[in-house]
């Protein structure tokens, strides 16, 4: 691979100066704390800065985990109750320090909220907002249709996807929908965070979704239908955004973007009525106009790239769950029969009912049933709650069975599998919440663990957190500001054991476990890209952890 652009740092080589893995943001005093070590031990303690030892312990021969290849020992330290900064010590090998506290993840709570202020588009991040990572305004221009060039509108707005500058409509609705949902799950955490973001009169999470709420209702075209993405033809090099001047153009409606602009507007209309009511009312038209387009079309009007375009495709099979779940969110939001009588219908299809997107959404219509307020079926609200109890029952099992604790099963270390981490341990918080299952309660953290620093390669996928973390992620602004420490809060895609792009197939050595197939480097995409429906899921799990 031409290193010609990522010459910043290499640093795919970096590895873990630790023997001993942990959350590296921490652990609450009361809560289960378990560091794994992939080498024969007996004995254990914990220290605290001092070097003083504050707890000690026999480990446990966890045994062959498949995932990462690892023969695990485990040291469990939960009875280890006191606040203050540690580290695990066996034989001649020692973790990263970590807190325990009432507030340990607070910080990467904040940092990974944060995450989407600085993926903005278009309005420019100041210095007193965005400190050294301030930039200019970007993709202001008009955009033309990419199937009818004279015809020009104004998409400015909303996040950057990712790594890349493109915009799509489905990949930012999943994402506002996890915020969303966080925010009406666990609101009271949300009410005091203050980011450093420009307020609007409302929690910061809202201020924040709001600006990406503006820009998907600009991609309602004036029949209803949705337009799919807002991308320039081709991926900009790597630039500030501000210097990427090529022409942007929007691609052309499909019926999932449709269906799922529907969706998210229905939700966010109910949310935002308390705060700003003409906003909500907004919303509320924006969601009933691409809703009775859907009704208009019944048809399947999927989306792949046109020639001439290499920007995401984010295409489906099918438009299942996205009528599912818009039909779900309008009941929800108007109690109108009509809606329950559509909803009920699009059940005859078969897709995941836990499935919490992108491309998938029914778990997120599910949610939507489950939560709202009007008359409901008591067999479809049965089916629904079911699922989620089944999920997480199935994922117990599996994460019990795992060196690292996880419900990841190998072939799961996909692209992006730090967001499939995220969403099994949403799967646990929602079931918290449906059936006050405390024991889910663990299984969440656990993942959230792995995420900070508890997995085979001992390090943090999240920029800004932790002692040993990621910080070259695949992301244009992150890689030309030159700066060297990265923008914070950022969740890195993770291992991959499909190796798909050529860097990753040229610096992890074939026959690596999955779990291990990682390399925090600015030149793989396929493994340390971040997208806002990395970050989203982070979010979710991170604010039940510090409320509920
Ligand atoms: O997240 C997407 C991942 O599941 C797919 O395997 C991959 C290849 O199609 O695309 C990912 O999405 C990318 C999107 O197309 C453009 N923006 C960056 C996304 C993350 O890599
Ligand atoms: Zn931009």
């Amino acid at each position: 691979m031409n290193r010609k652009y990522f010459d910043k740092t290499p640093s795919y080589s970096r590895k873990t100066p630790f023997g001993i893995f942990v959350d590296q943001a921490g652990y609450y005093p009361d809560s289960r704390k378990m560091a794994y070590i992939p080498l024969e031990c007996d004995d254990f303690e914990v220290t605290d800065i001092n070097g003083s030892v504050r707890f000690s312990g026999k480990t446990v021969h966890a045994g062959y985990d498949e995932a990462s290849g690892d023969d695990v020992w485990t040291a469990d330290f939960s009875g280890l109750t006191e606040t203050g900064t540690f580290c695990v010590r066996a034989g001649n090998k020692t973790s990263a320090m970590f807190h325990i506290g009432e507030y340990v993840y607070n910080d990467v709570f904040d940092k990974t909220m944060k995450a989407f202020y600085y993926l903005r588009c278009g309005c420019g991040l100041d210095e007193r907002c965005a400190g050294v990572w301030h930039h200019g305004k970007c993709h202001t221009a008009p955009a033309r249709l990419w199937e009818n060039r004279d015809a020009v509108l104004d998409v400015s707005g909303g996040w950057h996807d990712a790594g890349d500058y493109g915009r799509y409509v489905t990949a930012g609705a999943c994402a506002a929908a996890h915020l969303l949902y966080a925010f009406r799950l666990f609101p009271e955490v949300f009410e005091k965070q203050k980011l450093g973001i420009p307020e609007t009169g409302c929690p910061d999470i809202l201020s924040e979704v709001r600006y990406e709420l503006e820009w998907l209702m600009k991609m309602q075209d004036s029949e209803g239908g949705v337009y799919h993405k807002a991308t320039t033809a081709l991926h900009a090099p790597f630039v500030m955004p501000e210097e990427d001047t090529s022409e942007m153009y929007v691609f052309p409606v499909s019926s999932m973007a449709t269906a799922d602009l529907a969706a998210i507007c229905a939700l966010a209309s109910g949310i935002y009525e308390p705060y700003d009511k003409a906003f909500s009312e907004k919303l509320f038209k924006a969601a009933g106009k691409s809703a009775d387009w859907l009704e208009r079309h019944p048809e399947f009007i999927g989306f792949s790239n046109p020639e001439g375009c290499n920007t995401g495709g984010y295409g489906e099979r099918d438009d299942h769950s996205n009528r599912f779940w818009a039909y779900s969110e309008m009941y929800a939001l108007t109690g109108d029969l009509r809606y329950h009588g559509l909803l009920v219908s699009a059940l005859n299809e078969d897709f995941p009912l836990t499935a919490l997107g992108y491309g998938e959404v029914g778990g997120l219509g599910a949610l939507a049933y489950l939560l709202c307020k009007q008359a409901k079926d008591v067999q479809v609200e049965n089916r629904f709650m079911n699922r989620f109890r089944l999920h997480a029952d199935e994922m117990k099992k599996t994460a019990d069975n795992c060196g690292y604790g996880v419900a990841m099963k190998p072939d799961e270390y996909q692209w992006g599998s730090n967001m499939g981490l995220m969403k099994k341990a949403m799967i646990f918080a929602i079931n918290d919440v449906l059936f006050d299952d405390r024991s889910c309660r663990e299984y969440a953290a656990r993942h959230l663990d792995c995420l900070l620093g508890a997995n085979p390669l001992g390090i943090s996928y999240i920029t800004g957190a932790g002692e040993f973390r990621c910080n070259y992620p695949h992301l244009r602004p992150a890689y030309a500001d030159g700066i060297e420490e990265c923008i914070p809060g950022m969740v890195a895609g993770g291992p991959n054991g499909g190796l798909s792009d050529p860097f990753a197939r040229q610096v992890i050595p074939e026959g690596t476990p999955p779990m291990k197939c990682y390399a925090d480097d600015t030149a793989s995409y396929s493994l340390n890209e971040i997208t806002i429906y990395w970050n989203s899921p982070t979010v979710f799990v991170l604010a039940y952890m510090c409320g509920k």
